[in-house]
């Protein structure tokens, strides 16, 4: 339990209806009730003036109060709801660090819930999810795990793993005895059970990597061949200047829509070709960048000029590209050839665009079999370190191997797992992941 008290803004600075102010720690009841003239009613919201020590008005305020540990930090917490300018807001925070309050950390108020034992380390993330999701399928992976779903899966496994452990322990106790072949079986069932869990659930990393940041499809091709005008069409609204001038965009435009749930970063491109333009020439290192991350590339030809020598754009070798013969509402000069035919201007072939996007990027995979729950990079690297050690353990049974080596592959896995929740865990794993929240959550 924390000694000192905190206290930040938990909506974002500017001007709003109301701002909320969040107080933890053992002197939040007393800090609050000293400002507020009379001390909050656990679990009530009070009406009233907030005042400095000078007596002064400093805005009148809903106070609302929890007593420890039944709050979310699992402290003694206040929330003054006052009037959403940053002037009070500020006056406030002043004359309560003043009174002995300390200015929180970025997710202070989390790792406190973490540290007292209110969620685990997975559910903290969940939160950090929830606050960041941008579409109904990420808040439901965000809430998946904020629920604790991941936990009580890890949970489940872990038990399972220790099971086998406490089984281990008689035999290395009793050093002559050999593990009998029947009891070697059960072992090796129940591992192989959890390991099965565990490769279920990294199936879901790509889900929820994409899920978390987004894919890049950057619109690439000759200038001229409509790539701002289709940027605008995928949009909906005309973002980028189109014109038949050949060169128009000059450098890379980044928007954001929404596919299936994924937020998808279209990035617009400067048209590739010689030029002793430096702006244009700059333009297109810019567009080269862009494809280095792409993970969808739209390459644009331009279907009412005849076929004219192909331009050197460097794809990476795994990332798939879908060539569109664009312009079709105009006499076409070149056969399709394969490539999908559009037409920014009749709409033609912009649906099957965006089902092939969807196809090719995978959209639709979903770990709705895993209850939605769609890991980290963080639990990525956990369980395929838990993956392996219990591969190890399998291999270490198989070969009859001491059953030393075996608890102790087994141990790792527990380790791998016991990281995922924080149930092991260190200072610099705690504050690398909490500096991701917000200040005041
Ligand atoms: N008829 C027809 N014209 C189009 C279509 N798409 C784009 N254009 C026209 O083609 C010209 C070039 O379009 P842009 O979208 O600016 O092409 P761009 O590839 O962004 O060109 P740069 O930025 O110069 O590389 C404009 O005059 C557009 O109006 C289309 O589907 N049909
Ligand atoms: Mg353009």
């Amino acid at each position: 339990m924390s000694s000192d008290t905190i206290i930040a803004l938990s909506t974002p600075p500017g001007v709003s209806a109301l701002a909320l102010i969040r107080i933890s720690g053992p002197q939040a009841h007393e800090l609050a009730g000293r400002h507020f003239g009379k001390a909050p009613a656990p679990r009530m919201a009070t009406h009233g003036n907030l005042r400095d020590t000078d007596g002064k008005i400093l805005d009148d305020v809903v106070l609302t109060s929890w007593s420890a540990p039944a709050s979310f930090t699992g402290e003694h917490m206040v929330e003054i709801s006052c009037h959403g300018n940053m002037l009070i807001v500020e006056n406030i925070l002043q004359s309560l660090i003043a009174s002995g309050a300390r200015l929180a950390e970025p997710g202070e108020f989390s790792r406190r819930a973490f540290l007292n034992g209110k969620m685990d380390l997975s559910q903290a993330e969940g939160i950090i999810d929830l606050i960041h999701a941008r579409s109904e399928r990420a808040l439901r992976a965000a809430r998946a795990l904020q629920e604790g779903k991941l936990g009580r899966m890890m949970l489940v496994e872990r038990e399972n793993l220790l099971q086998v452990l406490s089984h281990l322990e008689a035999y290395i106790d009793f050093p002559d005895e050999d593990i009998s072949p029947d009891v070697g079986e059960s072992f090796r069932s129940k591992i192989t059970q959890t390991q099965k869990n565990i490769r279920l659930l990294l199936a879901s990393a790509r889900e929820g990597a994409m899920l978390r940041q987004g894919l890049n499809v950057v619109i690439s091709g000759a200038p001229n061949a409509g790539k701002s005008s289709l940027l605008n069409v995928l949009l909906e609204r005309d973002r980028a200047i189109v014109s038949p001038i050949a060169g128009t965009t000059r450098d890379t435009i980044e928007e954001e829509i929404i596919l299936e749930g994924v937020v998808i970063r279209l990035i617009d491109s400067a048209g590739l070709r010689e030029s002793d333009d430096e702006i244009e020439k700059l333009g297109i290192a810019r567009t080269q960048q862009a494809l280095d991350k792409a993970d969808l590339v739209l390459h644009l030809v331009d279907g009412s000029e005849p076929v004219n020598k192909p331009l050197t754009v460097k794809v990476p070798g795994n990332v798939p590209v879908i060539t569109c013969l664009t312009k079709c509402d105009l006499s076409p000069k070149q056969d399709a050839n394969g490539k999908l035919p559009i037409s920014t201007v009749s709409g033609t072939g912009i649906a099957e665009l965006k089902n092939e996007m969807i196809r090719l990027l995978r959209l639709n995979e979903t770990s709705a079999n895993l209850d939605y729950i769609a890991i980290s990079v963080r639990h990525e690297t956990l369980l395929r370190e838990a993956d392996e050690c219990l591969g190890n353990a399998l291999n270490a049974i198989g070969q009859n191997a001491a059953p030393e080596y075996v608890s102790s592959d087994l141990r790792q896995a527990l380790d791998a797992c016991g990281k995922i929740v924080g149930e092991v865990t260190n200072e610099d794993i705690l504050d690398r992941l909490f500096k991701n929240f917000c200040i005041g959550k």
